[in-house]
């Protein structure tokens, strides 16, 4: 008898709350092609998430198409993987009430992402922005999902899932897959700032010049890096607490060329930061090159696109049925059946 191996399934997503920026590629995106092989993997566009801060539906509109081209011109293929829109699968939804019903609003009120943009957000501390770990822990539960790839920021959210999962199986018999994190083989998948390297790289920064997005032409990410703020030594030396700027920079070398950071500080030795830092920039803006172009390629065929979203969508709720099935049985909804 022949015995197909079956597959661990794997779910990621990226908001699409701005432009995608290099903290995006390096610690979640460019790792979703190389994992679509050995795993069962689902990746969403959550635009449901993105609209706990507020979004331009203009902006949104297009920042969520231009999302799913980036993942495709990154090597994400819709044939091997689940690609979808969050908001086609209202199962997101439905199952979030149903955890927020086993979620206490202490555990939310902690977590730091939620203190962060609290802080950032002042005049717009709506519920959806305390509630988005709970959306996102039924993002991965939904799907049964044994792993997911979280980058340093996102290890408290997962925490809470695999609690809620626990929760919810002890409460009402097994029912979830308790999601474990998949941590990826790369050191520093956390980019910093370029502005300032003791906060997170973020697509939302007010700062233009504190990120890099995906599609920055050659010019602007040359210019940025060239301002990136450093130190007023003139060591080319990983040395995350003394030299946050310095680390940072390197580790998007590292990111980019597959160089260790060894071989790096070797490279730079006895150069100066202009030196560096042009490196760094131009290394940057070779590597985006091919992928904008893939990408502008894609986006002319707008039919293709609506077409892997829609098959994503009706795929991922194939899925998600299941396990909305199940817990709205356990539950006790009647099902009229
Ligand atoms: N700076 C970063 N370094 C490494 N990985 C990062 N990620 C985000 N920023 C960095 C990873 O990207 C994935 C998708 O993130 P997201 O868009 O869902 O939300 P986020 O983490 O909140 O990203 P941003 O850029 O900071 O968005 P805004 O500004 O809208 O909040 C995640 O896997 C994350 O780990």
């Amino acid at each position: 008898m022949q015995e197909e191996a079956i597959k661990k399934k794997l779910f990621s997503a990226v908001q699409p709350s701005g432009a995608v920026t290099i903290g995006n590629y390096i610690g979640a995106i460019r790792n979703f092609a190389q994992l679509q092989d050995a795993y069962d993997c689902i990746y969403a566009v959550a635009d449901l998430h993105a609209i706990t801060v507020r979004q331009e539906a203009s902006a949104l509109r297009r920042n969520t198409l231009e999302l799913i081209a980036l993942f495709i011109a990154c090597g994400v293929d819709p044939e091997k993987c689940i690609l979808f829109v969050q908001s086609h699968v209202p199962a997101h939804c439905e199952l979030t009430w149903v955890l927020n019903t086993i979620t206490y609003p202490g555990e939310l009120s902690r977590m730091t992402q939620f203190k962060d943009k609290s802080a950032r957000h002042a005049e717009n501390v709506n519920m959806g922005l305390m509630d988005y770990p709970v959306l996102m822990a039924s993002d991965i539960l939904l799907y049964q999902a044994a792993l997911v790839p979280v980058g340093a920021d996102q290890k408290q959210h997962l925490e809470l899932t695999r609690d809620l999962a626990l929760r919810f199986n002890n409460r009402y018999g097994d029912t979830f897959t308790v999601p474990e994190p998949y941590i990826l083989k790369e050191s520093g998948a956390k980019i910093m700032s370029l502005a300032d390297p003791s906060k997170k790289m973020s697509k939302s920064d007010e700062n233009v010049n504190a990120f890099i997005t995906m599609s920055d032409d050659r010019d602007t990410v040359i210019r940025k890096f060239k301002k990136a703020v450093t130190d007023s030594d003139a060591e080319v030396r990983f040395d995350i607490e003394n030299k946050p700027g310095v680390s940072n920079l390197l580790t998007i070398y590292h990111a980019f060329t597959g160089k260790s950071i060894a071989e790096a500080e070797k490279e730079f030795a006895g150069k100066g930061y202009g030196d560096f830092k042009l490196a760094v920039g131009e290394t940057v803006a070779d590597a985006l090159i091919p992928i904008q172009a893939e990408k502008a390629r894609l986006l002319k065929d707008k039919d293709f696109l609506n077409g892997v979203m829609k098959r994503g969508a009706e795929n991922a709720y194939r899925i998600a049925r299941k396990t909305l099935s199940k817990v709205y049985r356990k539950v006790g909804f009647y099902s009229g059946e």
